[in-house]
């Protein structure tokens, strides 16, 4: 098995351990075109071709794991072919083939993350994984007002440990609630990333984060959701936490030439 493959199924195991991945709950795409071989590319199709129902010019000769629709991500952790599919995408653009043995059919989130690879590629991003899960704190968070405001949750959860600007220099962008797998919600993501971010909420729903593989992703979110813990860890202690000061956050800022 390519390592993508391998990293994919280790953090579905995590996502699972985590409780958050609730049934079949998030997503996984990653695209792999790089690791196959010239002869798996060639593979004839098992199911397809079936319509992404857009045009993305820049997936042409593009190859992405995909996990499955419906598909678990504990049993994807034991059997990442039995519970996701590697696709091919057409030379038109609008459709894809399945190749890989077992015909799973993909996400139902497979048009707004191939929406999000198309955009990575046209802006030359080194990104091709992107993660899509339901982390419990930082969820929770997203039922406030207070850290729905542009940056209010970014500059609370970096203050929470000095790790958490270091690991998610750019810190995490808001996107309000928008009915799961609509199109309206991948163009808000995608406006997101183009905002700078590169770890996306989506109000009381979850997380969607690229980077350049899926331990990466994985990362980012685990650090994170870990600072949101701790703001919660302090206010089950009957305080609101104080955060680290500006002048220490200026201070880790320039230690590890973070951006401001
Ligand atoms: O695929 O989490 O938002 C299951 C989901 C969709
Ligand atoms: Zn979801």
């Amino acid at each position: 098995m390519i390592k993508e493959i391998e990293q994919i199924a280790e953090v579905a195991g995590y996502l699972w351990q985590k409780g958050w991945a609730e049934r079949n709950g998030g997503n996984i795409t990653v695209n792999i075109t790089g690791s196959l071989s010239a002869a798996y590319k060639s593979s004839p199709a098992v199911k397809g071709p079936i319509s992404i129902g857009q045009k993305l010019p820049r997936l042409k000769g593009c190859f992405f794991y995909c996990k499955g629709t419906g598909k678990r991500m504990r049993d994807l952790s034991r059997s990442p072919m039995e519970n996701g599919s590697i696709i091919r995408i057409c030379d038109d653009c609008e459709h894809y083939e399945i190749i890989s043995d077992v015909p799973v059919m993909p996400t139902s989130e497979l048009p707004s993350h191939l929406a999000v690879h198309n955009y990575l590629i046209e802006h030359g991003s080194p990104f091709k994984a992107s993660l899509h899960t339901h982390p419990i704190e930082l969820v929770a968070l997203t039922h406030s007002r207070e850290w729905l405001e542009k940056d209010a949750a970014t500059n609370m959860l970096w203050s929470m440990i000095p790790e958490t600007k270091a690991f998610c220099p750019k810190g995490l962008g808001m996107v309000p609630y928008m009915l799961p797998g609509s199109v309206e919600l991948a163009k808000a993501t995608i406006d997101t990333i183009d905002e700078g971010y590169d770890v996306v909420m989506w109000e009381k729903h979850g997380v969607f984060a690229v980077d350049t593989n899926i331990i990466d992703a994985f990362d980012q979110v685990d650090v994170l959701n870990k600072a949101a813990q701790i703001y919660i860890a302090g206010r089950n202690m009957g305080f609101v936490p104080e955060g680290m000061t500006a002048a220490q956050m200026a201070e880790m800022s320039k230690a590890f030439n973070l951006p401001k």
